[in-house]
């Protein structure tokens, strides 16, 4: 765990807001916060934080120019979550027998209830050489509700488990995962990243799922994910899709693919 330099805050408006702000920070600073007042989700999005009860954190990461491929950091942040809840509770967790899931891009969900999201920022070129990341990750781990509407779509650790979960040594678990397949990221290793994401994600071929993108719903059944992490969407015409960005909504069995 030396590797990481951990500052730790009561409060924030946003650990990733915060870690993007400290220019000179070193690679494998991590700053967590007790709560946000302003936890930011993708496209402006809110992320809940309640005070005490989640993991807000956010990883800086200098890569060099040569690594570009940003996407495949938000996989690999997924993957080191996924991994962290398994080795933890199990590959099926609770008493309903409820998996841990990834929903493209990197929705971790348990019982198809979202437990954690990632935010991953490019805090911009620091000398042409050099780019700074932040890798921001919101873990739900103590809570035991939600404020409506959230309390149709998440969940917690303690609600999935009944347990009560050590905030250090989970953030210790995830952050070591975390560095693991970072190193494989920069050895360029994407099929191994991608196939990874792949087991860990029921989303990842063979599901019928609706995509919402610039205004439009599109239909279809997933069928992987591109080698930039993108996913395929096979369309009624038999046609492939090819998402980078949108939100994949799981569809029921029976639905119609339209
Ligand atoms: C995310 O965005 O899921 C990324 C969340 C990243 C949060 C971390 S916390 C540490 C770091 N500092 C920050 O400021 N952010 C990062 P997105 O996919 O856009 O999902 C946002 C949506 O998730 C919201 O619109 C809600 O529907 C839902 N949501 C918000 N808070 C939630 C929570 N605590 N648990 C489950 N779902 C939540």
């Amino acid at each position: 765990m030396t590797r990481y330099q951990i500052v730790h805050l009561q409060t924030v408006d946003s650990t990733n807001t915060y870690l993007k702000s400290m220019v000179e920070a070193p690679e494998w600073t991590c700053v967590t916060a007790d709560r946000q007042t302003a936890g930011r989700g993708r496209q402006g999005r809110e992320w809940h934080s309640a005070p005490g009860d989640g993991l807000y954190l956010s990883i800086l990461l200098r890569p060099t120019s040569a690594f570009r491929k940003l996407t495949e950091l938000s996989l690999i942040a997924a993957i080191a979550v996924a991994e962290t809840l398994i080795e933890l509770f199990g590959r099926v967790i609770g008493e309903s027998g409820t998996n841990v899931d990834i929903k493209w891009p990197n929705d971790l969900l348990v019982g198809g209830r979202k437990i954690s999201g990632i935010l991953v920022e490019s805090a911009g070129l620091a000398n042409g050489e050099l780019v700074r990341v932040v890798v921001g990750i919101g873990v739900n781990l103590n809570q035991t509700q939600f404020p409506v509407p959230l309390d149709a779509t998440a969940t917690s650790c303690r609600l999935v488990t009944g347990q009560i979960v050590d905030h250090d040594s989970f953030r210790d678990q995830l952050l070591d995962r975390f560095w693991r397949w970072y190193q494989h990221w920069l050895a360029g290793n994407s099929g191994m990243i991608l196939s990874r994401w792949c087991e860990l994600s029921s989303y990842a071929s063979g599901r019928p799922v609706s995509v919402e993108l610039d205004g439009q719903t599109l239909t279809g059944v997933t069928a992987g994910l591109n080698d930039h992490g993108a996913l395929l969407l096979r369309t009624v015409d038999g046609g492939i899709r090819t998402i980078i960005a949108g939100e994949v909504h799981c569809l029921r069995a029976g639905s119609s693919i339209t």
